[in-house]
């Protein structure tokens, strides 16, 4: 089996990150996103990452089917348990645009940096009282919805660290830190 990846894309870490936890044994190939294999985009011609190609050749070129795929195939902490669908389609959706404006704030001049930023808090403050439940977003046990959504947060932590450090979401930094500090998170982190 093989997954076409790119290392920074929050898409493609929370693929590998199902994939690994799984223990589904996969190659990784790193691909350019300026020079993607001919390969790739023959199995998947939009020509986005990440992209499973099973053995038998079926294609998976959606990040949350390849996690739900993995999952389905071992889940041993049952991450399934507490989906969170409607939380990730949040983030997929208003909150992932708000993020590309506030990362890309000179490409969208129609609003300042803050604006965008302010968009991405109305998530944020949707985590932080879902985290008033417990320390994961399904509660008590880390889930799909934890693994999901970390990267896109991560992301928008890394515009402004210092910001972030101080915002009033104390619960969402705790979280956040917990992910990407974990043995998990570094596993799929590390070039192989
Ligand atoms: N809905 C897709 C989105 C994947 C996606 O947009 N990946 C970006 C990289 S983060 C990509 O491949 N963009 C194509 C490009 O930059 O050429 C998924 O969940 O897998």
């Amino acid at each position: 089996m093989i997954l076409y990846s790119f290392r920074r894309c929050p898409y493609a870490m929370r693929a590998r990150m199902a994939l690994h936890y799984s223990g589904v044994p996969v190659h990784i190939c790193e691909v350019s996103l300026k020079a993607k294999p001919a390969d790739m985009l023959a199995a998947s011609p939009k020509g986005t990452v990440p992209v499973l190609v099973l053995d038998d050749g079926t294609v998976i070129d959606e990040s949350l089917d390849i996690m739900r795929w993995a999952l389905a195939r071992n889940d041993p902490d049952g991450w399934l348990a507490a989906d969170g669908q409607a939380l990730i389609e949040h983030n997929d959706g208003p909150f992932k645009r708000a993020l590309n404006c506030y990362k890309y704030a000179d490409r969208h001049p129609e609003h300042p940096m803050v604006f965008y930023r302010e968009q991405g808090c109305e998530f944020l403050q949707v985590l932080e009282t879902r985290l008033e439940g417990g320390p994961w977003l399904g509660g008590e046990g880390i889930g799909l919805a934890d693994i999901a959504i970390a990267p896109f947060i991560r992301q928008f932590r890394g515009v402004n660290p210092d910001w972030f450090g101080q915002a009033p979401y104390p619960r969402v930094r705790e979280w956040i830190v917990a992910i990407i500090e974990s043995d998990l998170f570094n596993a799929i982190m590390t070039p192989t």
